[in-house]
């Protein structure tokens, strides 16, 4: 009891270590790695650093200064067992004279599901499996998502009041969330390989949909632009290196900056078969999305139940505007079974807003 108990508290440093490596080891999942003795001394500590880069497991290896034979390892990702870009890290273990792997989680890629963790006990290596496993899924969720379904991870970000509106009917929307809210948006663009937007949210608001954290990156950005409405000196089209990528009905051949890529796709209904966009999405690298939209294009990903995820930051307000825009505009609905339904993941008070997580049933 006392050992599940550090257990549970390494792997929350492992956790924390994996995620210094968010937004830059997409499609590859976050991964923190922690060597220790019996006693539960650290001996050293390694992370997933960069796509392509060492694996976790070896950076906490090559960290060492010392003989790990007899030693510990604890994981959040179950260890490779396969060469991909690198040699599989059970081997590497194997070689260490490393006693015992702690791991959070079955790796959900199939050259790897479960192979890891037989290379390791074929050895004669204790393994102990889901410490933490709930923690160890949610840190992963994209990556789980992606080598489940092929398709990327999708994420809502909506900002309303306490009766559930992004906007005036006029289209005022600035601000409804305070300063610290906006501050978080931040580290969640730098989180997500893409931000995905309406015409309508360009043409309105103008926003750069830049992370400005100042050890972050910047998203893919992504406009749904199915009749190219959008100016060409929009802000988000800005140069910043990043790509840009309009999804269209027609290419017009309108100006667009070099750097924009333009995809036609298919219409269902004059609109475009979202569906078949994601898709298109995942085969050109975008292996997760955050919506910064409006209610349309929110309630499309939610009725098609391509979203995965909503992020709802709320604010202290009541608009009563009857005719205000909602976090997701649909049709009318006559009965309350007609709900899309949710879990709560959680809620955080920041200091005048919450934020509000869950995850969509489907
Ligand atoms: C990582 N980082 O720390 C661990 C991973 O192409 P490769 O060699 O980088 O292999 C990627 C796969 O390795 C990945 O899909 C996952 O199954 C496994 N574990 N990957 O990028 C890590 N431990
Ligand atoms: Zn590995």
């Amino acid at each position: 009891m006392m050992q599940q108990k550090a257990y549970e508290k390494l792997m929350r440093q492992c956790i924390i270590l994996a995620k210094k490596g968010e937004g830059r080891v997409s499609p590859n999942p976050l991964v923190g790695s922690i060597i220790f003795d019996d006693d539960f001394r650290i001996i050293s500590k390694g992370y997933h650093q960069k796509y392509g880069e060492n694996h976790a497991e070896r950076n906490a290896i090559l960290n060492a200064k010392e003989n790990l034979a007899g030693k510990n390892l604890i994981v959040n990702l179950e260890p490779c067992s396969h060469f991909g870009k690198t040699p599989p890290c059970a081997d590497l273990i194997i070689k260490t004279g490393i006693k015992k792997v702690i791991v959070g989680m079955i790796d959900p890629n199939p050259k790897v599901a479960g192979n890891g963790i037989k290379k390791l006990k074929n050895a004669g290596i204790e393994v102990i499996t889901g410490v933490l496993e709930n923690e160890c899924r949610l840190l992963n969720e994209i990556f789980i998502k992606n080598q489940e379904k092929n398709l990327p991870f999708i994420a809502i970000k909506t900002a309303c009041t306490l009766d559930g509106k992004i906007a005036t009917s006029t289209g005022s929307s600035k601000w409804i969330t305070d300063e610290y809210s906006r501050k978080e948006v931040q580290k969640l663009r730098n989180r997500y390989d893409s931000i995905l937007t309406s015409s309508n949210t360009v043409i309105n608001d103008n926003p750069a949909m830049t992370c400005r954290l100042k050890s972050g990156r910047n998203p893919v950005r992504i406009v749904l632009d199915t009749n190219l409405k959008t100016a060409a000196d929009s802000k988000i089209y800005n140069d910043d290196g990043t790509k840009v990528i309009i999804l269209t009905k027609k290419n017009k051949n309108k100006k667009y900056p070099k750097y924009v890529e333009i995809i036609e796709c298919p219409v269902i209904n004059k609109h475009i078969d979202i569906n078949w966009a994601v898709k298109k999405l995942y085969e050109r690298g975008i292996y997760s999305i955050m919506t910064e939209a409006g209610g349309t294009l929110n309630n499309v990903f939610i009725q098609t139940g391509l979203a995965d995820k909503l992020i709802q930051f709320t604010a202290p307000k009541i608009l009563a505007d009857k005719a205000g825009i909602n976090i997701a505009e649909g049709e009318t609905r006559n009965e309350i079974s007609q709900c899309n339904n949710l879990t709560i993941l959680s809620t955080k008070r920041l200091k005048n807003d919450i934020i509000i997580t869950g995850t969509f049933l489907h």
